[in-house]
């Protein structure tokens, strides 16, 4: 995305305090984001929807949900809809979670996308001494008409399977290893769209993935075969009608996007799908200044420079952030970042934990702006 040579000159012109070379647009106060001025009105303008995850505790805070409702019209269990969540027993369902997440993003006229049916993560204590290669499909099956049946009608989108690629199990049509794989064979992500489109044939059904979009060569193999399978899948007629890109970047990494990225949403269009961007957010642990401010123009300019290419085309139809604030990002959860920077939260979100926005706010704002229409 940016340059070593401009990443360096961005870093030292933060560190002496200057302007950064190119500059972002003003940041008002709170009070100038809210209704036209909010993200959700700024997107819809350009026929696009903004969104977040969420997980159902955050439900209970005022806070939080005065800033969900505001900015959002879009919404995604962080967690919740999930088959371990939702699976406590090999019998037993809990919708709890699920239940008010869908209430609330109803009662605000909000859309809801599901995440997700098919994973390799998140599956319950219970499935590894229950789930054979006699009953796996059947677990499958009734799993997906009992979830998607339950909110029929009301859910945007669905992940169907999440993250099926996997190139270093080295495996000819490059599937992750997964336990689905092992009990069912490739056959269970037909299997799964296509009850899925059975179960609420309304919803789009998504096919997420991550590491598809940057210039790396594992990114560029990682990329090709997924679009592979997504080939494969329609030439079979198997209910697919969109490719989520998780969106989980890197600031100060130099990772770059571009014509990776572009490729990737031709490829997805040109087999008749749409694009959402399902999980973003920019992960800000190499950059080297430890300053917030300094830290929040770089993320901001990722999220601005990224945006810039997701919407050039008219395939993309939604972006969603993973999580509303740096309060409660996944990311200060994970091992690098443990060992690494432990110390230092993480500021990968348009609202700090404070639910201030931030500049990323802007820089997602400004995007939105500079959108074409679809
Ligand atoms: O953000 C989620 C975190 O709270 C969970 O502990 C984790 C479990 O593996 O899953 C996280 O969400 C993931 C999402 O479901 C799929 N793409 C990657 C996300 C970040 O790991």
């Amino acid at each position: 995305m940016i340059t070593r040579r401009e990443y360096l000159k961005r870093s030292s012109l933060a560190a002496c305090g200057l302007a950064l070379a190119r500059t972002l647009p003003a940041e008002p106060g709170n009070s100038h984001i809210e209704g036209r001025d909010s993200l959700k009105a700024r997107a819809h303008n350009r026929g696009l929807l903004a969104g977040c995850a969420v997980n159902a505790a955050n439900l209970r805070e005022d806070a939080f949900t005065k800033v969900l409702a505001a900015q959002y019209n879009l919404v995604v269990a962080e967690n919740a809809m999930k088959f371990g969540p939702l699976r406590p027993t090999p019998d037993t369902f809990n919708f709890a979670d699920a239940d008010a997440l869908v209430a609330f993003a109803q009662h605000h006229k909000m859309k809801i996308r599901g995440h997700n049916f098919v994973w390799h993560e998140q599956l319950p204590a219970w499935f590894a001494g229950t789930a054979t290669k006699e009953n796996a499909k059947k677990i499958l099956t009734d799993h997906i008409h009992t979830v998607a049946g339950r909110y029929k009608g009301k859910i945007h989108s669905w992940d169907v399977v999440n993250e099926a690629i996997n190139i270093s199990d080295g495996r000819p049509d490059s599937l992750r290893k997964s336990s689905w794989l092992e009990l069912i064979g490739p056959e269970y992500l037909e299997l799964a769209y296509r009850t899925a489109r059975q179960a609420d044939p309304k919803a789009k059904l998504t096919y997420n993935e991550y590491g598809i979009e940057d210039q790396s060569e594992s990114d560029s193999a990682k990329r090709a075969a997924t679009l592979a399978l997504l080939k494969r899948l329609k030439a079979a007629n198997v209910p697919l009608d969109a490719l989520g890109i998780q969106s989980h970047i890197k600031a100060g990494a130099l990772q770059t996007f571009g014509n990776g990225l572009r490729e990737l949403i031709a490829g997805a269009q040109s087999l008749g799908l749409e694009v959402y961007f399902t999980e973003l957010d920019v992960n800000d642990d190499a950059i080297p200044d430890s300053a917030p401010a300094a830290r929040d123009r770089i993320v901001a300019d990722v999220y601005h420079d990224y945006l810039a290419i997701a919407f050039e085309s008219t395939a993309t139809k939604a972006v969603l952030t993973w999580g509303l604030t740096d309060a409660h990002t996944w990311l200060n959860g994970i091992k690098s970042h443990r060992e690494k920077l432990p110390n230092r939260p993480q500021r990968p979100l348009p609202f700090d934990a404070d639910y201030k926005p931030t500049p990323a706010f802007f820089a997602m704002r400004d995007a939105f702006d500079k959108a074409p229409h679809r």
